[in-house]
């Protein structure tokens, strides 16, 4: 049977498909009551039980009785990683070590990983959360879920996991690596849902490809994607190639890890925040400002149900904007627009501000080159310099120097206009950017520090 990107099988994926339907839509009015009864029972918990927060409190003068409406978030104090890292790795925990029942850690750029602890409650919301971005997903207990993510430390494949095998999923967990076993699988135990990043996802279309699998006979039909930014290029790009409907997760470690946010069927750009399990802020990352609703800023989050490492206003660094209108799947939880940027991203070159996310859009803008790409930073000349290697796609390929180089210009010139810098563009066989199991590594900073 011939699957194409119109025929995909959404009956699964239509309202309806609820994990929790009383929370999933729940009237705002009575989210906010719930949530500032949440906010109410966090800011103690964390007062009364974390030195680290007491302090901070008492040098901002406030108790946590000052929480009278949900705008007094703005009262409380911000945590960011810097916090996790001063604190390494229990100082912020608010219970008993013998009561935590799980760890897991992110790698930073630098040092040490931070390190967060979950109680057993902490566990079972947290795969609340998981079961409802699956179930919004159109993912119900007849699938078979295959995961890619590793078991390890890294927040995706345990959460996801149990997530999944809360809703009664058959879970597969296969783990991270050997592509062409994960072909295998996907071919024998008829695995319906794949869970992993969006640049494996491609990869793996990549390798199945090469080894001839048909993806068409395949009965994949839904991707659980995230962990790094999946651009409408590469989206549709995998639901062309694997024919499948692609979605996408959204979390992180410090807050639990996957479970923050996920797609709905109806509208594919945006993502439900879990709001009876988070609380959301978008600020103004220069001033610390509240930002209008809609209005695209950082994502600030308060987890309102975690009890061995509770977190208050957790800076993110994410960049998205929120809307809390009414969505067409009936759920009532507000919906954050897919993070394309972090504030933490941002390259300065001769002076200028660009984001990554502005080179990925030229690009899987333009036909003939393949969603995989690096930007390479360097001074050795004495000034900054940005290269950009983007693979050409096999039917792009030519034997004329003049043609390939006509094409180059093209591309150098698409980006200046976006860029308002000149880059190099280095245009590279396929296949030959680095690709990876987990999250893809896009910008390589080579430049000396002066
Ligand atoms: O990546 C948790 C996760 C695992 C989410 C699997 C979804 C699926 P960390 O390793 O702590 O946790 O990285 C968190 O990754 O602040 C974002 O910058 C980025 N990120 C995660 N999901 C998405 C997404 C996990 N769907 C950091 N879109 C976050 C864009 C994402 N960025």
């Amino acid at each position: 049977m011939l699957k194409s990107t119109h025929e995909i099988d959404m009956t699964n994926c239509l309202q309806g498909n609820y994990f929790d339907p009383e929370i999933e839509t729940l009237p705002r009015e009575e989210i906010r009551r719930m949530q500032l009864e949440k906010l109410q029972r966090q800011a103690a918990w964390a007062f009364e039980r974390v030195p680290w927060y007491r302090e901070r409190f008492l040098a901002l003068g406030i108790k946590p009785e000052d929480i009278r409406a949900l705008e007094d978030v703005r009262r409380l104090p911000f945590t960011d990683k810097q916090a996790l890292r001063d604190t390494y790795p229990f100082g912020l925990c608010a219970i008993p070590l013998d009561e935590v029942v799980r760890l897991h850690a992110s790698s930073g750029t630098t040092g040490k990983p931070i390190v967060v602890g979950y109680s057993r409650s902490d566990l079972d919301a947290w795969s609340d959360c998981v079961a409802r971005l699956a179930a919004m997903a159109g993912v119900t207990r007849a699938d078979r879920v295959q995961m890619a993510f590793g078991y390890g430390m890294f927040t995706g494949g345990f959460g996801l996991h149990y997530g999944c095998e809360k809703l009664g999923c058959m879970m597969i967990p296969a783990g991270s690596g050997n592509t062409e076993r994960h072909l295998m699988m996907i071919a024998d135990y008829k695995t319906t849902v794949l869970i992993s990043t969006p640049s494996y996802a491609l990869h793996m279309c990549e390798v199945g490809e090469s080894l001839g699998f048909d993806w068409a006979k395949s009965g994949l039909r839904v991707g659980l994607f995230g962990g790094e930014p999946c651009t409408p290029g590469m989206k549709r790009e995998i639901e062309r190639r694997m024919r499948i409907v692609c979605t996408d997760n959204y979390g992180l470690t410090e807050v639990n890890g996957p479970g923050v946010s996920g797609e709905c069927l109806f509208s594919r750009d945006c993502q439900h925040i879990a709001e009876d399990h988070y609380l959301w802020e978008i600020i103004d990352p220069a001033t610390n400002e509240p930002l209008p609703e809609g209005q695209e800023g950082e994502l600030v989050l308060t987890p309102l149900n975690k009890q061995a490492f509770p977190m208050l206003r957790y800076r993110t660094h994410d960049l998205t904007r929120i809307t809390t209108e009414p969505c067409g799947c009936g759920r009532t939880h507000a919906r954050m627009s897919k993070v394309r940027a972090r504030t933490d991203d941002m390259l300065i070159v001769r002076g200028t501000n660009i984001f990554p996310s502005q080179v990925e859009d030229v690009l899987t803008g333009i036909q003939g080159l393949a969603p995989h790409y690096r930007i390479v930073l360097d001074n050795d000349a004495g000034m900054d310099r940005v290269t950009v290697m983007v693979e050409l796609q096999p039917d792009a390929f030519s034997d004329s120097f003049e043609q390939i180089d006509h094409f180059r210009h093209h591309i150098v010139d698409r980006l200046r206009q976006a860029l308002l810098v000149t880059p190099s563009v280095k245009l590279v066989e396929p296949g030959s950017i680095e690709r990876t199991t987990g999250k893809s590594r896009r910008v390589e900073d080579n430049r000396k520090k002066p």
